[in-house]
């Protein structure tokens, strides 16, 4: 399947893990929108929120506790953050395998509509 994340997944491609167990990876994203920014994605390929099913739904689960995680391990669990998953053409989603977009480090903007 030629996806950018899943090479990502494979290590194919370069990125920057910071958080991989065995069903999710998190990285630094390479267009950073705020001081961290880390893209979080399950291995498996999902395209988008609309293509979860019923049984991927301990995956979203999954995906919370590892952005809980990585909030922490990157300093910005008690100053706060925002976690965003784009869906669709209007939302600007460019890349067609699920992710999370874990924000912080600075006070973040609304509204992001
Ligand atoms: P979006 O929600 O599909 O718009 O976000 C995709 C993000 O993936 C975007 O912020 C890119 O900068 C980021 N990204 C990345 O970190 N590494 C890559 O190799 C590619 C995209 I392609």
């Amino acid at each position: 399947m030629d996806c950018i994340f899943c090479k990502i997944v494979e290590g194919t491609i370069p990125s920057t893990k910071v958080f991989e167990d065995e069903r999710v990876v998190g990285f630094l994203d390479i267009r950073p929108a705020a001081p961290v920014h880390v893209v979080i994605i399950p291995k498996k390929h999902i395209s988008d929120m609309n293509g979860v099913e019923e049984e991927d739904l301990p995956l979203i689960a999954d995906i919370h506790r590892a952005a809980r995680q990585i909030a922490v391990e990157r300093g910005v669990a008690e100053s706060g953050y925002r976690l965003v998953n784009n869906c669709g053409p209007d939302s600007g989603q460019e890349v067609f395998h699920l992710h999370y977009h874990l924000l912080g480090g600075h006070k973040l903007g609304l509204p992001i509509a």
